[in-house]
C-alpha cells in the first residue's frame, strides 16, 4: 500500500458512470416498457437474463419462499433473524410523529407524516445480491409504515437459472412476500411505470449495475429514487495505539468489495503506517477475494501520514468517507470534531463489518463524498410529509393587512382579494352583529 504525507494525495474522489452507448439502451428499454408493459418486460428478459417466462411465472410464489428455507443452513435464518431484530430495533428509534401546534389566537399548524404507499426494492443478481442489503433496505420502510413492499431481482444468479434462495429467506425473514423475477432496466421501468403483472410503485430503492442506476435516473421525477451508491469506502484514523492487524483487516474488509472500492488509513505514526502496510500485504495474500481487494488497495488505497489527529480528521473531514473508523486512544474525545463521515465506528472493536450485518444502523451510506450533505438510509426516507394550517377568525383579521401587502408587492391581486373579501365580509357581520 502506497504511504504518502497528505498533502501530496488528492482528496477529491470522482467516480463517473455511464457512457452514451449505455444510456440511449437504458432509454429505449424504459419507454418499450412503458408502452408495452409485460409483453417488451418479458422480451427483456428473455434477451438480457437467458429465461424465456410467462406473465404468469413472472411472481415468485409461496411455495418457492417456502422451498428456499430448505436450500438454506437453519444457522443462516437464525443469524439473519437476529440481525434484522437489532435493524429494526435502531430504526424504531428514528420514527418521527406528525404534530400540530395550537397558536394562542386558536389558528393550529402543523406537520403530517404518511408513510409512502408502495415501495420497490431491487436486488441484484451475481455476486453483489446480498441478504444482509434486502434488510437494509426493507426494514426502513416496514418501520416507516409502507404498507406495500414489493421486491425484483433477476431471475438467473451468477449464470444460474433461479433466485439466490438466500435472498428469498432474507425478504421473507423481513417480512417481504411479493416478489418478481425480473432485473436490470426492464425491471426498473416496470415498478416505475406499471405493467399488468406489476402495480407501479412510488418510490424504487437497492443497488444495482450500471444500467440499473441509469434507469433509476431516467424514471426519477416519476416516481422517487435512493440515491445512486458508489463502491465501498472506508477511512481508518489510526495513531501507534491501535492494532495494525484490525485496521488492515478492516481495510481489506471493504477493499474485498469491489475493484473501486476505497481503502484509507489516515495515521499519526510513519512506524504505524509500515506495520499496518506490512499486514496488508500479508493478510491480502491469504484473502479469497484477493484480486478485488489487491486492485481495489493498489488503485485506490493510500496510508496518509499526518503530524496530529486534528490534522487526521481535518484529512477525513475532506474525505467525507462513507465509513469512518476512529482507532484511536480517546475516540470519544474527538468525535465531536468529525463533520463529514456516513458512518462513524469507535475503538478497536467497533470493526466495519459489525455494522454492515449486525448493529442495527443502515449499511446504505452516502459514498462519493456526499456524506457532505446527505445521510444513511433511514425511516425519513420511506415517508412524506403534508404540512397543515388551520387558520382562525382573529389570526386572519389580525394578519390579513400584512398578506395583502406582501400579495400586492408581488403584483398578485387576485392573492391580496381572497384575503380582502374575508377581511370585508367579516367586518360587515360583526357590524350587524
Ligand atoms: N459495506 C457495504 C455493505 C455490505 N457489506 C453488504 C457487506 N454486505 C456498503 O456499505
Ligand atoms: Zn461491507
Amino acid at each position: 500500500m502506497r504511504i504518502l504525507p497528505a498533502q501530496e494525495f488528492d482528496l477529491r474522489r470522482e467516480v463517473e458512470y455511464g457512457s452514451p452507448e449505455q444510456n440511449e439502451a437504458v432509454k429505449q428499454i424504459v419507454s418499450d416498457i412503458k408502452k408495452e408493459g409485460d409483453t417488451a418486460l418479458l422480451r427483456y428478459t428473455e434477451r438480457f437474463d437467458g429465461m424465456k417466462l410467462k406473465a404468469a411465472e413472472l411472481r415468485v410464489t409461496q411455495e418457492e419462499l417456502k422451498a428456499a428455507y430448505e436450500k438454506v443452513e437453519p444457522s443462516f435464518v437464525e443469524a439473519i433473524a437476529a440481525a434484522a431484530a437489532n435493524i429494526r430495533a435502531f430504526h424504531q428509534k428514528e420514527k418521527r410523529n406528525s404534530w400540530m401546534d395550537l397558536q394562542p389566537d386558536g389558528s393550529i399548524l402543523g406537520q403530517i407524516i404518511r408513510p409512502l404507499k408502495r415501495v420497490g426494492v431491487y436486488v441484484p443478481g451475481g455476486k453483489a445480491a446480498y441478504p444482509s442489503s434486502v434488510l437494509m433496505n426493507v426494514i426502513p420502510a416496514q418501520v416507516a409504515g409502507v404498507p406495500e413492499i414489493v421486491m425484483v431481482t433477476p431471475p438467473a444468479t451468477g449464470g444460474k437459472a433461479g433466485i439466490d434462495p438466500y435472498i428469498l429467506v432474507a425478504a421473507a425473514e423481513a417480512g417481504v412476500s411479493e416478489i418478481y423475477r425480473v432485473g436490470g432496466a426492464q425491471a426498473i421501468a416496470a415498478l416505475a411505470y406499471g405493467t399488468d403483472t406489476i402495480e407501479p410503485v412510488d418510490k424504487i430503492c437497492g443497488p444495482g449495475n450500471i444500467f440499473v442506476a441509469l434507469a433509476k435516473r431516467e424514471v426519477y421525477g416519476a416516481v422517487d429514487i435512493d440515491s445512486i451508491a458508489g463502491p465501498s469506502e472506508i477511512a481508518v484514523l489510526a495513531d501507534d495505539s491501535a492494532n495494525a492487524a484490525y485496521v488492515a483487516a478492516d481495510l481489506l474488509s471493504q477493499a474485498e468489495h469491489d475493484e473501486m472500492a476505497s481503502a484509507i488509513l489516515v495515521t499519526t505514526s510513519a512506524d504505524f503506517a509500515k506495520a499496518c502496510a506490512a499486514e496488508v500485504q500479508r493478510q491480502l495474500a491469504e484473502l479469497p477475494r484477493r484480486e478485488i481487494a489487491a486492485a481495489s488497495i493498489d488503485s485506490y488505497g493510500v496510508i496518509l501520514v499526518v503530524d496530529s489527529i486534528q490534522e487526521g480528521i481535518q484529512v477525513i473531514n475532506r474525505l467525507a468517507p462513507e465509513h469512518l473508523e476512529l482507532m484511536i486512544e480517546e475516540p470519544m474525545a474527538y468525535l465531536g470534531l468529525v463533520e463529514n463521515a456516513g458512518a462513524i465506528f469507535l475503538g478497536p472493536y467497533s470493526s466495519e463489518p459489525v455494522g454492515d450485518y449486525f448493529a442495527g444502523p443502515n449499511h446504505i451510506i452516502p459514498t462519493n463524498g456526499t456524506a457532505r450533505f446527505s445521510s444513511p438510509v433511514d425511516v425519513d426516507d420511506f415517508i412524506k410529509k403534508s404540512s397543515m394550517i388551520y387558520y382562525s377568525k382573529q389570526a386572519l383579521l389580525e394578519n390579513g393587512e400584512t398578506i395583502m401587502e406582501l400579495a400586492r408587492r408581488e403584483g398578485l391581486e387576485g392573492h391580496a382579494r381572497a384575503i380582502e373579501i374575508r377581511l370585508q365580509q367579516e367586518a360587515k357581520a360583526d357590524r350587524k352583529a
